[in-house]
């Protein structure tokens, strides 16, 4: 039986997956659960982020005599904590931690998932009211289970990824993810402290207007990417254009426009970082996972980011991620060089 309301919240869409799905046991939903919950604690404290004063800043003690966290350990704290005491979860990787943690429970040892995270990308925008987020990715663990995750849980490349999504705590806050069946985005309704369906099935356009780069790095880039955003500059009405260049500094944020809208998001490396900025693990193949399900793709600049096999949790890889037209031209652009 299909629930035929207008409005599903996560829990009943999740819930509903499971009984489509043969043979689903209900534990990549519970997971998803989980996560939901703790975007919402997250998002009670990144609203009130801007009350520091009154709050204190991290490491203070706040009026309630509570230690204040910072708020990147916070939310750290919040998705590992519903993970390690869910049903569905081995262990964890996080932007926040040197290594990966395994759970050391029964239930844990048992469960069939490992989940890696970012849990509060773009947190040095708190300060300035900009909007931040948090990125997951979810994968089946390889080693047996009974035993405690290892690390080639961890290390597997993205195309491995059995779901993948993001939180954006904007000018509201919504939860987008990708299973292979397709994207769907929650916008949180505060009134009933549900994250309620949005956006049903995401595509992401197959081209855009909107370029994103951080141009005070453009002498720093390899001549194809300098050739494609200059092309971008020049897009005009004859040629699918003018563009507009958008660039939030919180890829959460920039990635979520592209997505909803069509564009491209571009973080290169340069002469003196080749490997970039982003983290491959917890920020790319997440994104990367969610844009090619939506029908965009990424790549590293030579290759898919979903078939880059990974060899540390924190490697770094260049990010070239949105509409499938764009990425070819860009593709074009590079190939040249
Ligand atoms: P830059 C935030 O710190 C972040 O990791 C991404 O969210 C964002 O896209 C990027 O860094 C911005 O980096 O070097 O352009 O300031």
């Amino acid at each position: 039986m299909t629930i035929n309301r207008k409005v599903l919240t996560l829990d009943e869409f999740t819930i509903q997956q499971v009984r489509h799905i043969p043979n689903a046991t209900g534990e990549l939903s519970t997971l998803l659960r989980d996560i939901g919950l703790a975007a919402k604690r997250v998002n009670v404290e990144v609203n009130k982020a801007g009350l520091v004063d009154i709050l204190g800043d991290a490491g203070s003690v706040n009026v309630q005599g509570e230690d204040v966290k910072k708020l990147d350990i916070f939310a750290n704290d919040q998705f590992t904590g519903v993970l390690q005491h869910g049903i569905s979860c081995a262990g964890i990787a996080s932007e926040e931690l040197d290594d990966y943690i395994a759970f050391d429970d029964s239930v844990s040892r048992n469960s069939k998932y490992v989940c890696l995270f970012d849990p509060l990308d773009g947190s040095g925008n708190i300060d300035v009211n900009v909007s931040i987020g948090t990125i997951f990715g979810v994968y089946r663990r390889v080693t047996p289970k009974g035993d405690m995750a290892c690390k080639e849980d961890f290390l597997q490349k993205g195309t491995q990824q059995v779901a993948a999504g993001y939180i954006v705590y904007g000018s509201s806050t919504m939860l987008v993810y990708a299973t292979r069946r397709g994207v769907n985005g929650f916008t949180l309704d505060q009134s009933i402290g549900e994250f309620t369906m949005s956006h049903p099935d995401i595509q992401c356009p197959s081209i855009g207007k909107i370029y994103s780069v951080n141009h005070g790095n453009f002498f720093q880039y390899m001549e194809g990417v300098r050739n494609y955003i200059n092309i971008c500059q020049k897009k005009d009405k004859s040629n699918g254009g003018p563009y507009t260049q958008r660039y939030i500094g919180s890829m959460v944020a920039d990635v979520h426009r592209n997505l909803i809208k069509g564009g491209i998001f571009m973080y290169p490396g340069t002469l003196d970082k080749p490997k970039g900025k982003l983290r491959l693990l917890y920020e790319c193949n997440p994104f990367a996972f969610i844009i090619e399900v939506a029908g965009g793709k990424a790549t590293d600049g030579k290759q898919r980011i979903l078939d880059i096999q990974p060899t540390e949790l924190h490697q770094r890889t260049p990010m070239f991620i949105g509409s499938k037209q764009m990425m070819e031209e860009l593709e074009r652009e590079m190939g040249k060089s």
